[in-house]
């Protein structure tokens, strides 16, 4: 009987913390991650003949390489690849904590979203379409709020049940020719190199380059030849200059967009008579 393994993904605030507790009850575990001094938060639970692990990871807006947070989450979710990951978003943010999700997306990683809060979103009169949501995204959607351990078994019975997908690495946001192309150049000399392309996500590795980022720029120097980076220079002033920003804002802009796109497709913000009449 092999155990599941999930971790718990999330801005600060949007409730991981108190859906860890719903998830685990009293068994849990407090330690810190190697290294550093970030709490580190373990538990287990059982459902039918099932054991499951869960990890509430540090509270993140991004995954980059800026905060010790960010990578933790990060390199929990590359190196450990947990059966599932928990995305747990604020319904009442949806725009600002999905700028997470698609990252999540980008790094392979098997994904249920826990639109939590959700009473805080009715309050507020902030409609979420949940199937034009999970259809957009392409991964299952649960309403919850954590609070009341309210869509807790739906929850969970999801996780179960997509425990044992492996997500593709693919195609998440199209960044447009220019950057695509520059994609598809770095993505062929990574998979030259089988230490990295078996470890990281290929797309999200070439990206992660074309962004500079620090961490991933290191591993790829110790890894590959000097001709790799020369590459991811001449791709970022390449794409510096026909489109006029470095990159990674290029990049940041571009999910912005797509999920501003999705929230149109999937949210109405409901007016409160106060609000009509005032
Ligand atoms: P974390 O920072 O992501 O670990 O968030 P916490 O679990 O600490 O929750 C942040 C705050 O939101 C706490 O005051 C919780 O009681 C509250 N909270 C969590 N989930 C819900 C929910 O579904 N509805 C409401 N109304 N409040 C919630
Ligand atoms: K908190
Ligand atoms: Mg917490």
């Amino acid at each position: 009987k092999k155990e599941i393994e999930i971790a718990l993904v999330g801005n600060p605030n949007s409730g991981k913390t108190c859906l860890f507790n719903d998830l685990t009850g009293a068994r849990q575990h407090v330690g810190n991650w190697p290294g550093v001094t970030v709490e580190k938060k373990e538990g287990r639970f059982e459902k039918g003949d099932k054991s499951i692990k869960v990890i509430d990871l540090p509270g993140t807006y991004s995954l980059g390489a800026y905060s010790e947070d960010e990578v933790i989450a990060r390199n929990y979710i590359i190196n450990e690849k947990p059966d599932v990951v928990v995305n747990v978003v604020d319904s009442t943010n949806l725009e600002r904590n999905l700028y997470l999700t698609i990252q999540l997306l980008e790094m392979n990683a098997n994904i249920v979203l826990a639109l939590n809060m959700i009473d805080e979103a009715k309050n507020k009169n902030i409609n979420i379409n949940i199937n034009a949501l999970s259809d957009f995204l392409n991964i299952p959607v649960i309403p919850t709020i954590a609070t009341r351990k309210e869509g807790l078994n739906e929850l969970i019975d999801k996780i179960l049940s997509i425990s044992n997908i492996k997500p593709k690495d693919g195609f998440i946001i199209d960044y447009g020719k220019e950057i695509e192309e520059e994609i598809k150049k770095l993505t062929g000399i990574i998979l030259n190199y089988p230490e990295i392309s078996k470890r990281y996500p290929v797309r999200w590795t070439a990206i992660k380059l074309l962004e500079k980022d620090s961490y991933i720029f290191n591993e790829i120097k110790k890894t590959t030849n000097l001709e790799t980076l020369s590459q991811v220079e001449r791709s970022r002033r390449y794409l510096q200059e026909i489109l006029g920003d470095d990159p990674e804002i290029l990049i940041a802009d571009m999910r912005y967009g797509y999920i501003s796109g999705l929230i149109k497709e999937s949210v109405r913000k409901l007016q409160t008579s106060e609000e009509r009449y005032t």
